[in-house]
């Protein structure tokens, strides 16, 4: 049968290494420890189904245990692999309450943070989920990095990305020189590119927004997606909704065809309306891609989502993203007040 022949993720990487004459490969290094990471959080999300029944099938993980819930396991699978790989000097994952440290002698010079396995309330039913990244460069100049290497603006971010666990397993990732896609041919075990330069349309007639929160959301944001589902041929209205339910499956597939993402401030409680989405590894990383790819990223404030500078770990933010024609629709919206 015929194999495809292509470029492989390691050999993009390795490209983009050497265009940067001062490049050590030490970010090449933290991509391809990621990409491991991420074959294994596959593997093991492609026995999730089985997990029930794994008294029947006598199955047991490599050490022996009881196999863990699959975001765990995807949590331990990338500090693990991080801690003592020498690139960074402190990690932050949606699933720890503080910052993690590498292990003592491994300290490097990136941070990394990160959403090891979002959408966490579809990893049961067989819907798309996925694992964010964002690489910063270190701040500190001590051993151990700090919190604050790890709270930087997206504007000043080195590489970001997610592998998405789907029909098929892709990563998607940029250094600031372009987004590209890679799709796993899973009988070699090998990323192959797939998607190169992407670019999100301008234009689309797809909203991505959980409408169950309708009467939480502001005035404008009510008024936008009720003008959305408006008849009006000449600007191709009523527009279609997609909603899965996972940040990254929602974002990569209006990335793709075009489209528009919201999670608005929730309104629930008045004196202190918040979004859901998390800054350091939701929000920000994907932000990056977006822009990297000619889209855009604001909140529902119209603050461009890159340049928040970061005040706490888990800090949440409202998020609007995609085409950036359909960005700027929303906007007009948010201004009009
Ligand atoms: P998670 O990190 O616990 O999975 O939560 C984040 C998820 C996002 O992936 C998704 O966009 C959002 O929560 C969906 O929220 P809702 O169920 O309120 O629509
Ligand atoms: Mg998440």
């Amino acid at each position: 049968m015929k194999r495809p022949v292509g470029i492989t993720v390691y050999r993009q990487i390795m490209d983009s290494q050497h265009m940067h004459g001062d490049a050590t490969g030490d970010l090449s290094g933290l991509l391809t420890e990621l990409i491991v990471a991420g074959k294994i959080i596959n593997a093991e999300a492609n026995m999730a189904g089985l997990a029930d029944i794994i008294g029947i099938s006598g199955k047991t993980n490599i050490q022996g245990e009881e196999v863990q819930k699959l975001d765990e396991f995807a949590n331990n699978t990338i500090k693990r692999r991080m801690a003592r790989s020498g690139y960074i000097c402190v990690m932050a994952s949606e699933e720890d309450d503080e910052i993690i440290p590498v292990q003592e002698g491994y300290e490097g010079k990136y941070t990394l943070a990160f959403d090891p396995l979002d959408g966490s309330s579809n990893i049961d039913v067989n819907v798309s989920i996925g694992t964010i990244f964002s690489i910063h460069r270190r701040q500190s100049q001590g051993k151990q990095g700090v919190l604050q290497d790890v709270l930087q603006p997206g504007n000043s971010l080195v590489a970001a990305g997610y592998i998405i666990y789907g029909s098929s397993t892709m990563m998607v990732y940029s250094t600031g020189a372009g987004v590209h896609g890679f799709t796993l041919d899973p009988s070699v075990g090998e990323f192959f590119l797939s998607h190169e330069n992407i670019r999100i349309p301008e234009k689309s007639k797809y909203f991505s927004v959980n409408e169950g929160n309708y009467h939480y959301w502001t005035p404008e944001m009510r008024e936008y997606v009720h003008y959305l589902k408006e008849i009006d041929g000449d600007s191709g209205r009523p527009y279609s909704s997609r909603y899965i339910g996972t940040l990254v499956a929602d974002f990569h597939r209006n990335l793709i065809a075009g489209g528009v993402f919201l999670y608005p401030r929730d309104c629930r409680n008045p004196d202190k309306p918040k979004g859901k989405l998390r800054l350091l590894y939701e929000a920000s990383p994907l932000a990056f891609l977006v822009e990297q790819a000619g889209g855009r990223a604001i909140t529902d404030q119209g603050q461009r989502i890159l340049d928040i500078q970061p005040q706490e770990l888990h800090e949440r933010v409202s998020l609007i993203i995609g085409s950036k024609k359909e960005v700027d629709v929303v906007e007009q919206f948010l201004v009009r007040k």
